[in-house]
C-alpha cells in the first residue's frame, strides 16, 4: 500500500515521540513491502517562532493532501503564562480539527496486564478496562464565540443533531463490534446542549436494538470512571469532557504516555498521542514514545493494514513486559530513554 503521511511534530516532547513513530512506520512499511512517505510540516509554536501563524497555509494543504496525519504535541509555557496572547500554539491544533472537519476523536483506554501495578488504583478494580471513547471535536465550547475584556468573559457552547448524529452513529457502530454497551455523558440536568445530546442518542438507540444504552452525568461518570471502570464499554461524550474524561483515565493506565489517538471522518485522519508538549521534558531523552507508537498502529488500523497494527502492538506488548519503558512507568530499568524504547519496538 501507498501511503502519503504528513507528519507534525509541534512543540516540546512532540519532535521527539513523534521521530520514534516515524520510525516503526518506516519499519512496518520495510517489513511489507508498502510505501509510506512522510512530509513534514510546522504546527503551533514550532509555528509561531518561524511563521508567526500557529497553523500556516502550507501546513493545512500538506495534510489536505495528505492520506493521514501523524500529529506529536502542541503548547509552550511562554503563551500559558500570557493570557491577552492573540496567537496561541493551540490554535494549530484545534484550527486543523476545524479545517479538516475532523469531529470525531477516538480514545482507546486499556489497562495493560504487565502495568496493573503502576496505576494508584487496587488492581482488582481496573484488570480488564477496556475502554473506548467518542470524543466530539469540532463544536462545543471549545469552537464557540469568545470575548473576553477585563471583567467579564463567555465561551458559548453549542451543539447541532447533525453534529451529534453523526459522531453517536460511530459510538453505536462500534459499540456493536464490542460488549454492546454505549454510555452517553453529558450534564443534561445543567446544560440545554447536553439535554440536545441525551434527545438525540436516545431517539437513535431505535435504530441499534442491540446496543444497550445508559446515561452518566458528567460529574458522576468521573467518579465512576476511578471507582469501577470496567462498567464502561463505548462513551460517547462532548468535547470538553471528552477532553477531561481521556485524561483521568491514564489514572486507570498507570501513565498518560501510554494513549493513542484517532481524529477522524469520512475523509481524513489524524493520529496523536492526547498528551500535550510537556516542554520542561523536552530533549531529556525522558518522554514516552509508546502514545505516539500506538497512535502509528491506529493509523494502521484506519487503512485496514491488520497485521502490521498487530504486529506494532505486540511489540509495545513486550516492551511492557521486559520493562523496556521509560521513567514515567518507573520500571525497573527507568533509565531506557525515548529513542531506546522505540528502537526496542522497531525491532519487532
Ligand atoms: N497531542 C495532543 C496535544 O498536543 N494536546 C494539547 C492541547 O492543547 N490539546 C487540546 C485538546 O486536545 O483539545
Amino acid at each position: 500500500m501507498k501511503l502519503n503521511i504528513a507528519v507534525l511534530p509541534g512543540d516540546g516532547i512532540g519532535p521527539e515521540v513523534t521521530a520514534q513513530a516515524v520510525k516503526v512506520l518506516k519499519a512496518i512499511a520495510m517489513e511489507f513491502g508498502h510505501i509510506f512517505t512522510f512530509n513534514k510540516a510546522l504546527v503551533g509554536a514550532a509555528a509561531i517562532e518561524k511563521t508567526g501563524s500557529a497553523l500556516p497555509e502550507e501546513t493545512v494543504s500538506i495534510c489536505k493532501k495528505a492520506d493521514a496525519i501523524l500529529f506529536g504535541a502542541i503548547g509552550s509555557a511562554k503563551y500559558d503564562m500570557d493570557p491577552d496572547a492573540e496567537v496561541r500554539p493551540e490554535h494549530g491544533l484545534l484550527g486543523l480539527r476545524k479545517s479538516l472537519d475532523l469531529y470525531a476523536n477516538i480514545r482507546p483506554v486499556i489497562a495493560y496486564e504487565d502495568l496493573l501495578n503502576k496505576s494508584s488504583l487496587k488492581i482488582k478494580q481496573i484488570r480488564d478496562t477496556n475502554i473506548l471513547i467518542y470524543r466530539e471535536l469540532t463544536g462545543g465550547l471549545y469552537f464557540g464565540e469568545k470575548k473576553l475584556t477585563n471583567d467579564s468573559a463567555s465561551d458559548i457552547c453549542e451543539y447541532s443533531r447533525f453534529e451529534i448524529e453523526r459522531i453517536a452513529h460511530m459510538a453505536f457502530k462500534a459499540a456493536q463490534t464490542r460488549k454492546g454497551k454505549l454510555t452517553l455523558v453529558d450534564k443534561a440536568n445543567a446544560l440545554a446542549t447536553s439535554r440536545l445530546w441525551r434527545k438525540v442518542v436516545q431517539e437513535m438507540a431505535t435504530q441499534y436494538p442491540d446496543v444497550k444504552l445508559n446515561f452518566l452525568y458528567i460529574d458522576n461518570a468521573a467518579m465512576e470512571l476511578i471507582i469501577n471502570p470496567r462498567q464502561f464499554d463505548v462513551i460517547l461524550t462532548e468535547n470538553m469532557f471528552g477532553d477531561i474524561l481521556s485524561e483521568e483515565a491514564s489514572v486507570i493506565v498507570g501513565t498518560i504516555g501510554l494513549l493513542a489517538s484517532a481524529s477522524i471522518n469520512e475523509k481524513h485522519a489524524m493520529f496523536e498521542p492526547i498528551h500535550g508538549a510537556y516542554g520542561k521534558f523536552a530533549n531529556k531523552g525522558v518522554a514516552n514514545p509508546i502514545a505516539s507508537i500506538l497512535s502509528a498502529a491506529m493509523l494502521l488500523d484506519h487503512f485496514g493494514l491488520d497485521k502490521e497494527a498487530a504486529l506494532v502492538r505486540k511489540a509495545v506488548h513486550k516492551s511492557l513486559k521486559l520493562h523496556i519503558t521509560t521513567p514515567d512507568l518507573n520500571m525497573k530499568y527507568d533509565n531506557i530513554s525515548t529513542t531506546k524504547v522505540g528502537d526496542f519496538i522497531e525491532d519487532f
